[in-house]
């Protein structure tokens, strides 16, 4: 048994990794925390939250104030347009460039919300270089599904693991195995955020989001205020490529579902979003990027109850074999590299007609 999943047998509660990790206790000299690349509000405010657990808990432990330990948060490639506007109104500082250098010689590393290992690039090497002890923090069904030959194996070794697919956020992981005495205000604020944008307001909450944001509520968190820093109206360009891709738009029917595509150059997540709101079960955009295919894959929770399709397997699964990036949740996911987007989409249409019941 390899080191990862000999850790990763073991830990069966955040708050227990926690613990065992000895993150709170230890003091590390520099500490990177890592998104996946174009973050999200989830991505963000989840490794806001592990940064300002490692500086509350030592503090807390040594019973002295003002520890200044160096964390730093990286998103790579930047984050989304939602993602930088959360930031800015929660004061979530990060970097979107680091050197290797800095990756190679840091003490801990904690990858937080990363869904794909190429999802890390342009650090992927540096990272799995790095001598630091290595976290893992998630929650998406491809870093589930595929630990084995996603991240715990390819980035080794990884000291730490802890993968909930049924979570609907990191936010809510992180929440729920939070010490009562480390979350103020502020932290319960800013995991609110990240939990409200990736339950999609709690339209997917299970009992247990439920139970995390009743935690955060009732630490003083507002869930009028979170839901008013989430809706940002649309910018003039991604108007334009919603009303672009609408007159491109065919659709056709799967069995009893409804299934529309579209081709768009940017905004690929929100185009396949919008196929959805207008009526299709599952929506597929595409367009070509800087030589690069991307395609965005999403559909209702109605279809993936009914069908058991869990979009972010299958698109892992099409990556894996054709070696580019893809995967997610069940019902959003996206894949890009460098492949032809005619030979993309119908592979996926295929498969997906394949797996239906
Ligand atoms: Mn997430």
């Amino acid at each position: 048994m390899s080191k990862a999943s000999r850790v990763r047998a073991q830990s069966q509660t955040f708050t227990s990794l926690v613990n065992r990790s000895g993150i709170l206790k230890n003091r590390y000299g520099s500490v990177l925390i890592f998104t996946h690349r174009q973050a999200d509000p989830d991505a963000l405010c989840s490794a806001y939250a592990v940064s300002q657990l490692l500086v509350k808990g030592y503090e807390d432990r040594h019973r002295i104030s003002d520890v200044t330990r160096g964390s730093k948060i990286i998103t790579p490639q930047g984050a989304s347009m939602l993602g930088l506007s959360i930031c800015k109104a929660l004061s979530i500082p990060f970097d979107d460039k680091i050197d290797s250098a800095e990756i190679e010689n840091a003490d801990l590393i904690i990858l937080v919300d990363v869904g794909d290992k190429e999802l890390l690039e342009p650090y992927l090497v540096a990272i799995t270089n790095s001598k630091a002890k290595k976290i893992l923090i998630d929650h998406h069904s491809s870093t589930d599904a595929g630990t084995k030959t996603c991240c715990a194996e390819e980035i080794h070794p990884f000291d730490y693991i802890f993968v909930d697919s049924k979570a609907t956020s990191t936010c809510e992981i992180i929440t729920l195995g939070l010490p009562l005495k480390l979350l103020d205000q502020n932290l319960a604020k800013v995991l609110l955020v990240g939990l409200l944008y990736d339950s999609q307001h709690l339209a997917i909450a299970t009992d247990k989001t439920l139970e995390a944001a009743l935690k955060l509520v009732r630490n003083g968190a507002r869930i009028d205020q979170a839901k008013e820093l989430l809706r940002s109206r649309p910018e003039r360009s991604e108007m334009i490529a919603r009303l672009k891709s609408s007159q491109r738009l065919k659709y056709r029917e799967i069995g009893k579902y409804l299934l529309a595509e579209t081709q768009v150059s940017s905004f690929q997540a929100a185009v396949a979003r919008m196929l959805l709101d207008i009526g299709a079960d599952v929506g597929i955009a595409f367009g070509e990027h800087e030589d690069e295919v991307r395609i965005s894959v999403r559909t209702t929770q109605r279809f993936f109850r009914e069908t058991g399709i869990d979009m972010g397997v299958l698109l892992s699964n099409i990556s894996r074999e054709s070696g580019i990036t893809g995967g997610g949740h069940s019902t959003a996911a996206s894949i890009s590299g460098k492949a032809s987007s005619e030979a993309l989409v119908g592979r996926i249409i295929s498969d997906l007609m394949k797996a239906l019941p």
